[in-house]
C-alpha cells in the first residue's frame, strides 16, 4: 500500500503558497486583527483522483443547506479561530483541505491535519456553489477586514452600491479597471451566519467585491492573488478618498467622462 503524501503534489503546494503569501499580505495590510478573515479555495483540478479520494481523519460534519455543485469537490480553508499572520507561515497547521460528499450535504477533512475549517464555511460553500452554478470560474472567496474600506461603510450616503461604486472608481483609473463590476453592499448582519451569506449571494450576481456593512469585505475570484489585488486597489482609492478630506478638501474624482473613456481601450463590460 502507498501512503499519499499530499505535500509531494508540487501543483497543489504552488497553489498553497500563494494562498499563503495572501494570508501574510492581509496581516502586514493590517486587515486580518486577531482571527479576522479567511479563506476557502476550490483546489479540486490540482489533485489526482487517489489525492481526491483520501480517507477522512475525523467523522463527517453536516451542512445546513447542500451545496450540490461542489459535490466531490476538495477545498483548502482557513482554519476556526486561526489568525492569517500564521497561515502566512504554515497553512496546514492553520488550514486544511476538505472534500464535500457525493451527495452535498456533509464534507470530510482529509489532509493535512484535522483542522476545524473556519467559522464562515457554510456562507463560504454556499456563495462557491452560487457562481459555480452561474458557470463562473471563480475558485476562492476571501474576507478580510480593511479598515478604509469598513470605516466607509459607517458613512449613511456609502451604503449605496451605485455611489460607493462611483466614489471608488474615480479616485483612479486603475479602480474601474481591475473591479470593472463594481461593488455591492450588505446591510449588517450577524458574522458567520447564512442570513449574511445570502444577501452576499444576491450581490455577487452582480459584482465581485461585496462590502459587508460595519464588519468587511467578500471577495471571489479565479486567483487568490487577483482576489487581494482587487481588494487592494480598493483600499487605495479609499485612502485617497480619506487623505483628501482629511487635508480638508472633497477629492474632485474623475469625471464621467474620464470614467467611461476607459471602457473601450480596457474593453470593460458594463455593468449596473
Ligand atoms: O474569521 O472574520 O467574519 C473571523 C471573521 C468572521
Ligand atoms: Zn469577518
Amino acid at each position: 500500500m502507498t501512503t499519499i503524501t499530499i505535500r509531494n503534489n508540487t501543483r497543489l503546494m504552488a497553489e498553497i503558497d500563494r494562498i499563503a503569501e495572501v494570508a501574510g499580505y492581509l496581516w502586514t495590510k493590517g486587515w486580518a486583527e486577531r482571527n479576522g478573515g479567511n479563506i476557502s479555495v476550490n483546489v479540486s483540478s490540482f489533485l489526482t483522483d487517489d489525492e481526491r479520494e483520501l480517507p477522512s481523519l475525523c467523522p463527517s460534519v453536516p451542512l445546513a443547506e447542500e451545496v450540490t455543485e461542489l459535490c466531490g469537490h476538495v477545498f483548502y480553508v482557513t482554519g476556526t479561530g486561526k489568525r492569517m499572520r500564521y497561515v502566512a507561515k504554515d497553512p496546514f497547521a492553520n488550514g486544511s483541505l476538505i472534500r464535500i460528499a457525493a451527495d452535498g450535504k456533509s464534507y470530510d477533512i482529509i489532509a493535512e491535519q484535522a483542522i476545524a475549517p473556519t467559522s464562515e464555511l457554510p456562507s463560504h460553500l454556499l456563495m462557491h456553489n452560487f457562481v459555480r452554478r452561474s458557470g463562473r470560474d471563480n475558485r476562492v472567496v476571501l474576507h478580510t477586514h480593511p479598515t478604509d474600506l469598513i470605516g466607509m461603510t459607517h458613512c449613511k450616503p456609502f451604503l449605496n452600491s451605485e455611489v460607493l461604486t462611483r466614489t471608488l472608481w474615480s479616485m483612479i483609473p486603475e479602480c474601474r479597471i481591475i473591479v470593472p463590476k463594481g461593488v455591492g453592499i450588505v446591510p449588517y448582519e450577524i458574522p458567520g451566519t447564512l442570513a449574511l451569506a445570502h444577501a452576499t449571494i444576491e450581490q455577487l450576481a452582480h459584482h465581485d467585491v461585496v462590502f459587508w456593512e460595519k464588519h468587511g469585505i467578500l471577495a471571489v475570484g479565479e486567483d487568490v492573488i487577483e482576489c487581494f489585488d482587487a481588494i487592494d486597489t480598493l483600499s487605495k482609492s479609499a485612502q485617497i478618498y480619506f487623505n483628501a478630506r482629511m487635508a480638508g478638501f472633497e477629492p474632485e474624482g474623475m469625471t464621467d467622462e474620464q470614467l467611461d473613456g476607459l471602457v473601450e481601450p480596457f474593453g470593460l463590460e458594463i455593468y449596473g
